[in-house]
């Protein structure tokens, strides 16, 4: 076996997977855990997607669990989505399960691109695609020469709707904000900032948040809580799954011409 033979493999097929990236349906920012639930469903209605994540790993906050712990509680509302997934939960009273936050994590990813979604990790999203008052796609880097602070230009991809699922960080927003100005649909038009813990509040409101917050931006996830100013909620993950379901829905009305036959990986 040569060892040219391998770097080749390697090298065509990611190449390949790029350029086939370059104008999607659907751009998702973050592989957490309500990046890759939106991104399974978006598959499953036909609609192409891709999804950039900042990390060598997928998952977010997932695999911590709670302070490390590694397992999740997830609420009865959601038990529907883990049992799509296949996922084992374990009654622990009337409404609530716990789940093993790896199990969970590597299953959700796995089914994930199984259903059609390609991951790309290790790049990062530091800036968007503009015309006419229109989110229209992602400027993307290397990670490692964000981190570096290496004077690199990016890349740029296509996509109809571009989805912030970054989390805490509420990434997305924040640049919209920042390059365009206060013209997201919030209240002041910014990124509000998530309140402190209060997990039943932060469930329910979860679900309302998950929206188009800018044309052509949709945002789920905790980044929809930050975004419209609700709060956080810890290790309770059923709000999360939801919205990433809730957020392929709306998205996928956004998108025209999806077939609506599940996208399966070639
Ligand atoms: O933080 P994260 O897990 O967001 P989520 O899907 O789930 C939140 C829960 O994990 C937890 C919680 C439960 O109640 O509150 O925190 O809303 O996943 C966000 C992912 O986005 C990536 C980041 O590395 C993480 O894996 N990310 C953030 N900014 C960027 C990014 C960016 N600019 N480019 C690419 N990836």
């Amino acid at each position: 076996m040569d060892e040219t033979v391998i770097s080749r493999a390697i090298i065509e097929s990611f190449n390949k997977d790029l350029l086939d990236a370059l104008e999607v349906d659907v751009a998702i920012t973050g592989a957490g855990p309500s990046g890759l639930i939106c991104g399974y469903y978006l598959a499953k209605k036909g609609i192409k997607t891709v999804m950039f994540e900042r990390h060598l790993r997928v998952g977010g906050g997932l695999p911590g669990g709670g302070m490390m712990f590694n397992s999740i509680v997830i609420q009865e509302e959601a038990k529907g989505i883990m049992d799509e997934f296949g996922i084992n939960l374990k009654k622990y009273k009337d409404g609530l399960y716990i789940a093993d936050s790896l199990e969970t994590i590597s299953t959700m990813c796995s089914k994930t691109i199984k259903q059609g979604v390609k991951i790309f990790n290790l790049i990062s999203v530091e800036d968007v695609v503009i015309r006419k008052d229109r989110i229209c796609g992602l400027v993307l880097n290397w990670s490692a020469v964000n981190w570096s602070k290496l004077h690199v230009d990016p890349l740029a991809i296509k996509s109809k709707v571009v989805v912030d699922a970054t989390g805490h960080e509420t990434d997305v927003c924040r640049i919209v904000e920042r390059k365009i100005g206060p013209k997201l649909n919030t209240e002041t038009g910014k990124v509000i900032g998530e309140k402190s813990m209060w997990a039943e509040v932060g469930e329910g409101e979860i679900v309302k948040n998950t929206r188009e917050v800018y044309p052509g931006l949709v945002v789920c996830g905790m980044a929809a809580n930050a975004v419209y100013g609700s709060p956080r909620m810890g290790a309770i993950f059923g709000g999360m799954f939801i919205s990433g379901k809730k957020a392929a829905d709306v998205v996928g009305k956004m998108v025209k011409g999806s077939n609506g036959a599940p996208r399966a990986k070639a």
